[in-house]
């Protein structure tokens, strides 16, 4: 039990399912949130917390903190999306409250083995599928995490037995304390959220702690292809599985002649062969072996790992297939938050693409996506704040075939008016849904309810 009360700050999925953890664990806990974009009020949140309802343990603030409810704080567990330097935390830190991650909440109460995969890109879709492997072997085995089910909700489920497999992104890792996978990942680092960690360094420094409380019994698998990544590997103090597509390793997993290899203390074992992959292009490659390097570590049968491989058909929302109208393909890739996912979305496209990008603006710079239209993207469809940004750049580039719209439902109009049999058209945005959607998950689902309704 805490001394005092247990401040949980942010009133989205993570702070509901911290604040039930904590009550059913009979703690006192003050749920705030500054509730300035949404219209939070004690009802609507009582409502999203609902078997606990009003209960003497908790109390619930909405807009500011007063001063004298932080003399009852023994800690403050926030929300991955409230920024750390906010003044409200700052306060709490002068005061030497400590401040937890939500996922350090759960590792706090939680039994059982943990697995926790990062990186920039293909966090979800390496998640799913280890997820699905570990339900193989073992059905005692939980998704949780960024993929959207906060890591709260599962703790209380948790046994001696059980594999907890967690997405973890740099927001929840900035303010991890003691949570130690046995098993992590860092699939990759590019630039993202610099809004929020400011510089590039900061931003991998937090991907690279979720090793930081490893010991020499836990491992952490690490793409060898990612020069990013490699620069963080001597802050890893577990041992190191490394996943290479392009390179033969002594040690780890690699591909060899068109199949994916095991090689470990002199040992070589074939895994799957590339062609039984269903799930395209070069950066599923790197996921699938990402998801064996873990499995592997986790001491999976090579058969249970094999086969759900071979089986798995990837994740919602990252460069799905919705439809083909008039003989024009529409695929979903609104997970492509970030110019480097982007990217992944426009090399997986076979032939001219209408390209509808743009959102919430994280700082980010479009160079490099734009490059990587290749002749490829026919119009790029522009909507949301960075709109301007993105245009201004492509026109830097040379590229000019660009049309702004206000909307998404614009967007698709303007797509399925245009492009003609043969042709593709890609949500694929490059930024954050944040300020025109909930989250990439709504931008995705409103996409394709359009694109179903044309
Ligand atoms: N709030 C404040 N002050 C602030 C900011 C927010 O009080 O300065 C309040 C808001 O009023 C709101 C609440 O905090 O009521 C929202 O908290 P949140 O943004 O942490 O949202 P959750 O619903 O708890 O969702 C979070 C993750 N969101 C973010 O990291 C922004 C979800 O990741 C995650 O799925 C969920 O926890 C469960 O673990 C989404 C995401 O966009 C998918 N992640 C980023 C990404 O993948 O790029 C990191």
């Amino acid at each position: 039990m805490f001394d005092k009360k247990v401040l949980v700050a942010g009133c989205g999925k993570s702070g509901i399912c911290a604040t039930k953890l904590l009550i059913d664990k009979g703690e006192k806990v003050i749920l705030f949130d500054e509730n300035k974009k949404n219209q939070l009020t004690e009802e609507s949140v009582l409502a999203k917390l609902d078997k606990i309802g009003k209960n003497s343990n908790l109390s619930i603030h909405l807009g500011s903190l007063s001063e004298e409810i932080l003399d009852d704080i023994s800690v403050m567990v926030i929300s991955p999306g409230i920024p750390t330097d906010q003044d409200f935390v700052l306060k709490i830190k002068e005061k030497n409250i400590p401040v937890w991650s939500e996922i350090e909440l759960a590792y706090y109460y939680e039994q059982g083995t943990v697995v926790a995969i990062t990186g920039t890109n293909g966090k979800t879709t390496t998640t799913t599928l280890v997820g699905e492997i570990m339900k193989a072997y073992n059905p005692e085995s939980y998704v949780v995490g960024n993929i959207g089910i906060p890591y709260t909700e599962q703790t209380v489920n948790t046994s001696d037995k059980s594999v907890t497999v967690a997405e973890v992104s740099s927001f929840q890792l900035e303010t991890i304390i003691d949570f130690k996978p046995h098993v992590a990942a860092i699939l990759n680092v590019t630039p993202d959220h610099l809004d929020r960690h400011y510089t590039f360094e900061n931003y991998a420094s937090c991907k690279v702690d979720v090793a930081k409380n490893q010991t020499s019994e836990d491992y952490t698998v690490v793409n060898y292809d990612d020069p990013e990544t490699m620069k963080l590997v001597d802050r890893i103090p577990g041992k190191v599985m490394y996943f290479s597509r392009l390179t033969t390793l002594e040690e780890g997993v690699y591909v060899e002649d068109g199949d994916i290899v095991i090689s470990s203390e002199g040992t070589k074992t074939r895994v799957l062969s590339l062609s039984d992959i269903k799930i395209l292009g070069n950066h599923n490659v790197e996921n699938v072996l990402a998801a064996v390097g873990i499995a592997y570590c986790m001491q999976v049968p090579i058969s249970v790992i094999e086969k759900v491989c071979t089986e798995f058909k990837g994740v919602a929302h990252r460069i799905e297939y919705v439809r083909t109208v008039n003989g024009v393909e529409y695929y979903n890739d609104s997970k492509g938050t970030n110019p480097d996912a982007a990217i992944k979305g426009i090399q997986a496209m076979k032939s001219k693409t209408y390209l509808i990008g743009g959102g919430y603006d994280k700082k980010s710079t479009y160079d490099e996506w734009i490059d990587s239209f290749d002749g490829k993207v026919k119009k790029l469809v522009l909507l949301g704040q960075t709109a301007t940004d993105i245009g201004n750049c492509a026109k830097g580039k040379g590229f000019n075939d660009i049309v702004y719209v206000e909307s998404l439902e614009e967007a698709i109009k303007y797509c399925f008016e245009n492009a003609t049999s043969g042709e593709c058209v890609l949500l694929s945005p490059a930024c954050a849904s944040w300020g025109m959607f909930d989250n990439y998950e709504q931008r995705g689902d409103i996409f394709k309810e359009i694109v179903n309704k044309l």
